[in-house]
């Protein structure tokens, strides 16, 4: 009860979340320090871009975004300018070539109504970018402001990662890269690409065709519910799913997120989630005279690699082309939820195990991971696996993806292992439901409403300051057994997503969830629609996901939208409201007599006509 009223109190009126009153100006990610100056600077068609580096990836950036404005007419090369400008009045200064140092990935950024500096490094100038478009506000056409400030920034950790799964359901180039661009604007610098599953095989690898003719392609899906109280037994589309990318779009996604100082991993799952491949390549699996077929059901399945010499000569030639396709130093080999049915089976592995002189089929595990990292490191590449790869010992080299809690990635920065954190328990997996109210779309169960992801600490506070420096940082999981489409994509993804980045981003000291959902999150959602994303409408701000219940006889009601511009529509007479009821305007009070109940429902409908789900105050007396 405390505090609901206190949220009610802290619910600003309309006209003071309008970004000014943000300490931090507004922007996602909160930075490492803010200082607001006095006034703005005002953008318009005469104002100069001034670049030192007019061929780099941010200035190609920064010029692209440019022309889809009628701001300044394009970036000018520095040093080609007859003479030094004797003022940089009216201009916006770009410069990556400068003396001095700044923390990795960070920028400076100083604002004053004569001029605008920004100095950053790669990917520091590229996030500085990021900032300064935040600070853009429009006007009128042609000219716009940016309000006066010094801002100074760096993240807390290297890794921002999300991930996509494009197995369970696939999702083509041109999404993905929608995908990255969203990423981009919010800081986040890997991309964790989950390509291979027991459902589909989406990424050509020229050696084995079969890969994707065979194994890209489900004849089936299990409709509804796998399990639980609304499963539907036995219950099938009769639709054909799948899909795959040739190798010339995997590069095209990796060139275009390296634009974007985005890193691409792709994780190749081993030995377990590879139904899809030995459906194509039976002779993989411990049993080569069964029939496999791609997985036309949700969760594991017995049917893994065998950890003969053929399969690892096969996987092998599959990771040297991945290898080709993508630059970076990581390559994710999966690892998880080895049920061990069929090694336990099978005599081969039996044998192998006596052999090699493990001491069960969790040896046999830990066996097949270390060849393959070996393998990977002897071609310079560094292996990422899910924290099962713990299990029967941990490969030399490995870093460890802790998702069944933090548990796993304790255990590995204890081992001095690199660790990066993506538990489902803390809210990072963006596949669990975002709110308990009823109107939620069908999920794969787990919980994560915005402020649980908001408020996860990458940090375990049990580690010590040299095993805490192991964990490289954070990554939310976005699983698509029930997200059939980019726009549920979309639904998921945001805006947890901008929580995600102030936890991968922003020192733990200036994180703070009621000013970052009442006071940024307003103006980037109905940013976020204008560019053509779809979200999760969040319930007004003083109204809660499902339901607030008061104890008074006279209680006012004071709400303000959760996405800028947005209307929110309520009734007292217990029905649903909708754009026909009365429009939300100014705090209500209501007196309720004795023995009485006020249910009032509220509805906000953002500009594009988007809806949020009902949300209930029941004030009893
Ligand atoms: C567990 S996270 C899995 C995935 C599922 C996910 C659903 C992980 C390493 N394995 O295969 O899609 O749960 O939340």
């Amino acid at each position: 009860m405390k505090r609901i009223v206190a949220l009610l109190l802290l619910a600003a009126p309309f006209a003071s979340f309008a970004q000014g009153s943000d300490p931090n100006l507004g922007i996602i990610p909160a930075p490492v320090s803010v200082t607001k100056g006095r006034g703005e600077f005002k953008f318009s068609p005469e104002t100069m871009v001034l670049v030192d580096s007019p061929d780099s990836k941010p200035m190609k950036f920064f010029a692209e975004y440019l022309k889809k404005t009628d701001l300044a007419t394009g970036v000018t090369d520095m040093s080609r300018l007859d003479k030094k400008p004797k003022s940089l009045k009216n201009t916006v200064v770009l410069s990556m070539n400068f003396k001095g140092e700044l923390p990795p990935e960070g920028y400076e950024l100083k604002i004053t109504d004569d001029h605008v500096e920004l100095r950053g490094h790669g990917a520091g100038m590229f996030y500085g970018m990021q900032t300064l478009i935040q600070l853009i506000h429009k006007t009128s056409p042609g000219s716009a402001t940016i309000p006066c400030a010094t801002i100074k920034d760096h993240p807390r950790f290297p890794y921002r990662g999300m991930h996509l799964d494009v197995s369970r359901h696939f999702f083509d180039v041109a999404f993905v890269k929608k995908y990255i661009d969203v990423m981009a604007m919010y800081k986040l610098n890997n991309f964790h690409w989950h390509l291979t599953d027991d459902q589909g095989w989406r990424i050509e690898i020229k050696k084995y065709p079969k890969l994707t003719e065979v194994g890209s392609m489900r004849a089936q899906t299990k409709v509804g519910r796998a399990a639980g109280p609304t499963a539907v037994p036995g219950a099938y589309d009769n639709t054909p799913h799948g899909g795959f990318y040739t190798q010339e779009q995997i590069r095209e996604v990796v060139e275009y997120a390296s634009s974007k100082f985005i890193n691409v991993i792709p994780e190749i799952e081993m030995p377990s989630h590879s139904l899809a491949a030995l459906a194509a390549y039976p002779e993989w699996s411990c049993d080569p005279t069964k029939t496999y077929k791609v997985g036309e059901t949700w969760g594991s399945y017995d049917d893994v690699f065998c950890p003969t010499e053929e399969t690892f000569k096969a996987l092998f030639e599959i990771l040297r082309e991945v290898i080709d396709m993508f630059p970076g130093k990581y390559i994710h080999i999966g690892g998880d939820e080895c049920n061990k049915v069929a090694w336990k089976k099978s005599e081969f592995c039996r044998q192998l195990i006596i052999d090699q002189k493990l001491k069960n089929e969790e040896g046999l595990q830990s066996y097949f991971i270390g060849r393959i990292e070996k393998y990977l490191n002897s071609q310079g590449v560094q292996m990422i696996g899910w924290d099962e790869i713990l299990e029967g010992g941990l490969a030399p080299n490995a870093t460890v993806m802790s998702w069944r809690g933090e548990k796993g990635g304790i255990a590995a920065a204890q081992l001095s292992h690199d660790v990066i954190m993506t538990p489902g328990s803390g809210g990072m997996y963006f596949d669990h439901v975002q709110s308990k109210s009823p109107q939620e779309p069908l999920s794969i169960g787990g919980f994560a409403p915005l402020e649980k992801t908001y408020n996860y600490d990458p940090i375990p506070s049990v580690l010590n300051d040299q095993q805490a420096k192991r964990i490289l940082g954070v990554q939310a999981n976005v699983w698509t057994e029930y997200i059939a489409t980019p726009s549920k994509v979309e639904y998921m993804l945001l805006p947890r997503m901008l929580a995600l980045s102030e936890v991968g981003w922003t020192p733990k000291n200036n994180k703070d969830y009621q000013e970052f959902a009442q006071q940024r999150i307003p103006g980037h959602l109905s940013n976020l629609e204008k560019i053509g994303y779809n979200y999760r409408v969040p319930v007004p701000i003083g109204a809660a996901d499902t339901m607030i219940s008061v104890k008074a006889a006279k209680y006012t009601i004071t709400l303000a939208p959760s996405v800028a511009g947005a209307k929110i529509y309520y009734t007292i007479d217990e029905s649903e409201p909708s754009e026909n009821d009365m429009v939300y305007t100014t705090p209500l009070e209501y007196t309720v007599p004795s023995e009485g109940t006020v249910r009032f429902k509220c509805i906000q409908v953002t500009p594009a006509g988007k809806k949020s789900n009902v949300s209930t105050i029941m004030i009893q007396n």
